[in-house]
This record gives structure tokens, C-alpha cells and sequence, in this order.
């Protein structure tokens, strides 16, 4: 049971909406403490207020640095109400409990943001404020915590409905709240301090990150780097460890990055998977009966741009899969795991760098996050599947099943491809790969004619883009892209639908017998 508020702790810098708030906790009969700026504001509005310095018997010293750090407080802040050797402690050395905190920190952001002195930046580090919400936030079973003025009105309605008590729900959002202040203060202050000293990066990162390793340099040799892995998360290419091979550079780990995220899109029973990656694209993809024929059939898709890339296999590397792979220049090899014999291989090409997973997840749940001038974009991942959505046939003909199957598959790919996004497949393979262009239309000839020079380079009577079946990572906006894929050769097509247009591309790709399917899911990436 939660026991009523009795005492309030306010101590604030920002005094927005203070003597409202603390005049609404008085008439609840609530019992206000107060640090000196605070206790005088209410104290000048009328309110009864006790001071800090004679709830712990000590005087505020040092220009305030020391004021609410004293056991007194933080025994009535941290001590658990259930817990008999917590009340045995409160009556002994007389500490009152304290059930509800208010506080905001000291206008730290705002007073670099003035381009204050160093020593005025110092004086604004807020340190009893934190250790306060900390305390308060921690306790929250028992304790409600405020650091926000926006947050008065909803404890006011609580305490006044519910009997000067809070629903836990609440008490647990606020703490939640209460902790991401905190980081998001101290993360503040160790930035300025970064810039104060010319040094980039150290080893947290203010975000939160813990520095995995530094980086030569970052996408160009002019600029620094370094990787950071997210904290309590275990996947991906943050989790995998290099065997061997040269260190990783920055565009490695993104581009081995793009390769993981894109291969987790084929689940086991699918065969083996292969995923080859250039410059944050795939440039060739595919499933095949082992590890060994999926790369070949990845490969042949665009063979020139493989030149240099990264190889990412969902089955363990075998000595087959490892000989075929070394007889090209390949950056990274990544893969689930690895057998003796293959390590043996790779080992022969000592730049070739050889990551494992050991069983962790190429992939997971969490945010994606992305710098603008001045801030973060962040979102959830892209966590939908083909195999969650409601497939619709909108043309007269129907795919065949083996149409489908390579729909399916294209458009797994093309959820990976760099809008926009043109994928062209057939037997489980990519044979074609147009990407991050601004027009469609120029994604889908872009991916035809390099599988034209690919099939005349390869001796191949007809262009393999024949008989192919092509996914749109977003709808057609007009024909013209459609019509592109037709005459390339593909004969049937998978794209989200949506468009004013659709009733037009629908009728095209009638007139031309091509299967359509919709799947009312897009799949931007930028
Ligand atoms: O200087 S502090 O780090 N030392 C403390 O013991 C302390 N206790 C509260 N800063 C401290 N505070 C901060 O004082 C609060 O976080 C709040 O921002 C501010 C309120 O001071 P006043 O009531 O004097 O305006």
C-alpha cells in the first residue's frame, strides 16, 4: 500500500508554474521543504515552507554547492516504507520521510548555450539536484518524482483524486522521465567538456554508447571515427568478432552493417543466403541449396561490383565456400560461423578480415537513429516482413508459383536496396539491382542494362533479366517505370501500391500480361 504524501521536496531553478503547484500541495495539506531561491520564492507568495538547512540541522555552504546532500534528505528519499530496518533507521536518527520530489537542475544547457565563462559553466553543474531525482526515482515504489513543470498538473489531479497518493503507473513513467533527465544532463556536460578539450570522442559516447574501438578515420581520411556498441544489446555487427584480417574501417562496418541487416531477411528454411554489399547496397543476393551455390548465384548478379565488397553467408564458411571467395578481392567475410579449414583459407589472404557472430543475431529490435544538423532522427526499425503482409493479386493474369517465390524474394531485397529501389530476380537470385536514384524509371533501366553488359560479359545468348520478375521498394507513381521492367523482360511485378496512378500501371501491366501483386507496405531507406 502506498502511503500518502505528506512531505514535498521542491528545489528548482526553473520556477515556472512553482507557486501554483505548491499552493495546490498546501491546500492537500502537504508539508513543503525548500532549498534558499525556492523556499524564498513560495515564502514571498504566502506559503508555509520549512527550510532545507533545518530539516538536516546545516547550514547551506560553499556558494551552495552542498545543500540537500545530507542523509537526512536522501535517508527520506531512498528509504523503502515495506522495509522494517528502513523505518528502524527513520526513527533513529529522526528522518522524515519524503514522498514527493520536484526539482530541475540548474540551467547547465542554457548556460553554454549563453557562451558563459568556463568557471560560470562550472558553477551550473547541478550535482545535489541529480542525486536527489536519482534517489527519488530509484524509490518510486514510494516516492514521486517531478522534473518537469508540465508533469504539476497531472500529480496535482492524482493527489487531490486519490487521496494525496499517485497511481504506480504514473510514479514509474516519472521515473523513467527522471533517468533519461539525468543522462541527457550529464551527457550535456561531458560534450562540453569534449569540446573544451579538442577531444572528439572518448570512450562513452554522450548518447549513451560504449566505445567498442576507434577508427582510423571516418567515411574519408580527413575526418575521425570511432564505433560505439548501444548498451544491453548483443546483435548485429557490434556483436561479431573479427578472426582476422586488417582492423575494420568506418565504411567496413557500415557496409558489413547493410550486408547483416539484409541477409537476417532470409530465415534458414529458405537455404543458405548470401548477401554481397557495396557501398551500403546490396549488388548481388542470393538463396541456393549451400553456402557455395548461394554465393555464385549472389556473385553472378554484378560480378564487376563485387570487386571489393563485403560477403555476408547465413551458414558457417566451408572450405568450398572460403576457396571460391579468396580467388576475388574481398574486403569482409562474415558469417555465422566458421570451420577450421576455411579459417585455413581466409588465413592465406592476411588483409581479408574474417568476422563470426558465433550464433548472435544478425539483427534485432531497438531504434534506429540518424544525425541532422543540430539533432537525431530516430524511429523503430524496419521490422516488417513480407511474410506479415496481405498479399494482393491486381492484374488479370495471377504469378505462377514461381513467380511468387521470386516476388517474395525480390522484395525482400528491395527493402535493403537504397531508395530508389528496382530489384530484378529470378531462381532465387538478383539479376539485377538498380538503387538510390531520384527517379524510378532511372532505377529500373539502371539495373536492366547492367544485367545486359553482365550476360554479354558472361557469353549468355539472351540477358538473364528475361523471364525475371521485379519488386519496387514503393509504388509506381506513373507507367513508365512498369513499362521499363516489361521490356526488359520481367514478366511479373510486386510493389506496395498506393499510387492516384494505380488504376493506370494497373491497366499497363494487363496490356503487357505481366502478373501484378500488391503488398500495401512500403519500404523507404535513405
Ligand atoms: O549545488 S548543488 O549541486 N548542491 C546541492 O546540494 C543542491 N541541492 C539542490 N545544487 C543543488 N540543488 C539545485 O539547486 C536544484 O537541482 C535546483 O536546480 C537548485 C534550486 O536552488 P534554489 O532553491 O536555491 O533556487
Amino acid at each position: 500500500m502506498t502511503e500518502p504524501v505528506r512531505r514535498a521536496l521542491l528545489s528548482v531553478s526553473d520556477k515556472t508554474g512553482l507557486i501554483s503547484f505548491a499552493t495546490r500541495l498546501v491546500s492537500l495539506g502537504i508539508e513543503l521543504i525548500s532549498t534558499g531561491g525556492t523556499a524564498r520564492a513560495l515564502t514571498e507568495a504566502g506559503l508555509p515552507v520549512i527550510e532545507v538547512s533545518s530539516v538536516t540541522g546545516f547550514p547551506e555552504i560553499m556558494d551552495g554547492r552542498v545543500k540537500t546532500l545530507h542523509p537526512a534528505i536522501h535517508g527520506g528519499l531512498l528509504g523503502v516504507r515495506a522495509n522494517a530496518d528502513h523505518n528502524a533507521a527513520i526513527s533513529e536518527h529522526g528522518i522524515s520521510p519524503i514522498g514527493l520530489l520536484v526539482v530541475n537542475l540548474y540551467p547547465f544547457e542554457a548556460t553554454v548555450a549563453r557562451g558563459a565563462s568556463w568557471e560560470d559553466t562550472i558553477e551550473n553543474i547541478d550535482v545535489g539536484g541529480p542525486a536527489m531525482i536519482r534517489a527519488a526515482a530509484k524509490n518510486h515504489d514510494d516516492v514521486t518524482v517531478i522534473i518537469d513543470p508540465d508533469d504539476y498538473e497531472l500529480v496535482a489531479g492524482e493527489l487531490a483524486s486519490g487521496g494525496n497518493v499517485t497511481t504506480l503507473k504514473t510514479r514509474r513513467n516519472l521515473a523513467a522521465k527522471a533517468f533519461a533527465r539525468t543522462a541527457s544532463y550529464d551527457a550535456a556536460i561531458s560534450q562540453w567538456f569534449g569540446t573544451q578539450s579538442g577531444e572528439t570522442f572518448g570512450s562513452y559516447f554522450a548518447t549513451g554508447g560504449r566505445r567498442l574501438q576507434g577508427l582510423r578515420y571516418g567515411e574519408n581520411p580527413h575526418q575521425q571515427g570511432a564505433f560505439y556498441a548501444t548498451p544491453g544489446q548483443s546483435f548485429g555487427i557490434a556483436a561479431a568478432r573479427q578472426i582476422q584480417g586488417k582492423e575494420l574501417s568506418y565504411n567496413n562496418i557500415n557496409d558489413t552493417d547493410a550486408a547483416l541487416e539484409c541477409l537476417s531477411e532470409f530465415g534458414n528454411s529458405e537455404g543458405a543466403a548470401c548477401v554481397i554489399v557495396k557501398h551500403a547496397n546490396p549488388c548481388g543476393v542470393a538463396v541456393g541449396h549451400n553456402a557455395v551455390d548461394a554465393y555464385r548465384k549472389a556473385l553472378a548478379c554484378d560480378p564487376v561490383s563485387a570487386f571489393g565488397g563485403i560477403i555476408a553467408l547465413s551458414r558457417p564458411l566451408d572450405a568450398d565456400t572460403a576457396g571460391e571467395i579468396t580467388e576475388l578481392f574481398t574486403e569482409v567475410i562474415i558469417a555465422p560461423y566458421a570451420d577450421e579449414k576455411a579459417v585455413e583459407i581466409v588465413a592465406r589472404k592476411k588483409n581479408l578480415r574474417l568476422l563470426l557472430l558465433d550464433g548472435k543475431p544478425m539483427s534485432g529490435t531497438g531504434l534506429a537513429v540518424k544525425s541532422v544538423g543540430g539533432g537525431l532522427l530516430v524511429q523503430t526499425r524496419d521490422a516488417m516482413s513480407i511474410d506479415g503482409m496481405d498479399l494482393r493479386v491486381v492484374t488479370k493474369r495471377q504469378p505462377t508459383p514461381a513467380e511468387l517465390a521470386d516476388l517474395r524474394f525480390a522484395f525482400r531485397v528491395a527493402k535493403h536496396v537504397k531508395s530508389n529501389a528496382i530489384v530484378y530476380a529470378k531462381d532465387g537470385a538478383t539479376v539485377g539491382i538498380g538503387a538510390g536514384q531520384m527517379s524510378r524509371v532511372d532505377s529500373a533501366r539502371i539495373a536492366a542494362r547492367k544485367n545486359e553488359d553482365v550476360s554479354r560479359e558472361a557469353g549468355l545468348a539472351h540477358p538473364s533479366i528475361r523471364g525475371s520478375v521485379v519488386a519496387s521498394d514503393a509504388f509506381f507513381p506513373f507507367p513508365d517505370g512498369l513499362l521499363q521492367a516489361a521490356e526488359a523482360g520481367a514478366t511479373a511485378v510486386i510493389q506496395p501500391g498506393g499510387s492516384m496512378k494505380d488504376a493506370d500501371v494497373i491497366r499497363a501491366a494487363d496490356e503487357k500480361g505481366l502478373a501484378m501483386v500488391f503488398t500495401g507496405i512500403r519500404h523507404f531507406r535513405h
